[in-house]
């Protein structure tokens, strides 16, 4: 059970809190505000423009929703483009994708003031109640934006190797401490001249011993080993909840 935690107080990071004092706790213990397993399991997807995020969103929905009640918040800075692919798309009931209009700063909605965020999860939630996993895919930008851990229990960052094979040198706090860091479009490496031996020592080397995986999402089960580690993410989210009853 997360320390932290504390049942009969509902821990919400609008009254004050941050997550500053989760800092040194082991990983496993850094779920997001609330009970583990008294709601959705809540996942970031952030990663720059055009790495494949909405991709992401689309392949696990795909591979997920069968057996997992799925719900998506699309941020946008000024249009619902990706919540309007993701349903035209049709991975999921239309009244489980919904939008989030940032404006200017895509990284300030998912890090900063995610009140915005926070109340589209926990409508999007209620509204398709019981809900077991939510996504929350971030208006790309670039290296830097990484999810507030009140907004999200874990974080995926997508990359790609279109931009070539030094993106995982060059760091930043999405490819160091993302829970999983996932790189894309290995079906390009090729045609860019990328490394992937050296995207994944280059990787290996900013992120310890946290876990890398490699996709190409234009094959039908190029996902598989992300919906895997959710699936590992969700399993250790319910028996949380199962060690706090
Ligand atoms: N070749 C290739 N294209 C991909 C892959 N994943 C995504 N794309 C394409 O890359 C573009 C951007 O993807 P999208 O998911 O919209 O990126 P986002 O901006 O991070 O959400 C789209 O045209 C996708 O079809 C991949 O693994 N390989
Ligand atoms: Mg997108």
């Amino acid at each position: 059970m997360p320390p932290d935690h504390n049942p009969g107080q509902p821990h919400h990071p609008s009254d004050g809190h941050t997550h500053g004092h989760h800092d040194g706790l082991p990983d496993d213990t850094l779920w997001a505000f609330g009970a583990p397993g008294t709601r959705a399991l809540r996942i970031g997807i952030g990663g720059p423009v055009g790495s494949g995020k909405t991709a992401l969103v689309a392949s696990l929905c795909r591979l997920l929703a069968d057996s997992v009640s799925i719900v998506v918040v699309t941020n946008d800075i000024f249009t619902t483009e990706d919540a309007e692919a993701l349903r035209r798309m049709a991975v999921l009931a239309d009244e489980r994708i919904v939008a989030v209009e940032t404006g200017a700063c895509p990284h300030t909605a998912i890090r900063d003031d995610i009140s915005a965020n926070l109340d589209a999860v926990e409508q999007l939630e209620a509204a398709n109640a019981p809900v077991e996993l939510t996504f929350v895919e971030s208006g790309g930008d670039n290296l830097t934006a990484i999810f507030s851990r009140a907004l999200v229990d874990r974080q995926i960052f997508v990359i790609d190797v279109a931009g070539g094979d030094k993106v995982p040198r060059k760091g930043g706090p999405g490819v160091t401490t993302a829970d999983l860091l996932v790189i894309n479009k290995t079906d390009l490496a090729a045609l860019v001249h990328a490394d992937l031996a050296v995207m994944d020592r280059d990787a290996k080397a900013r992120r310890g011993e946290l876990p890398i995986a490699f996709t190409s999402l234009v094959e039908p089960a190029g996902a598989q080993v992300v919906a895997d580690w959710v699936g590992a993410q969700l399993a250790g989210w319910r028996s949380a909840s199962h060690a706090h009853r």
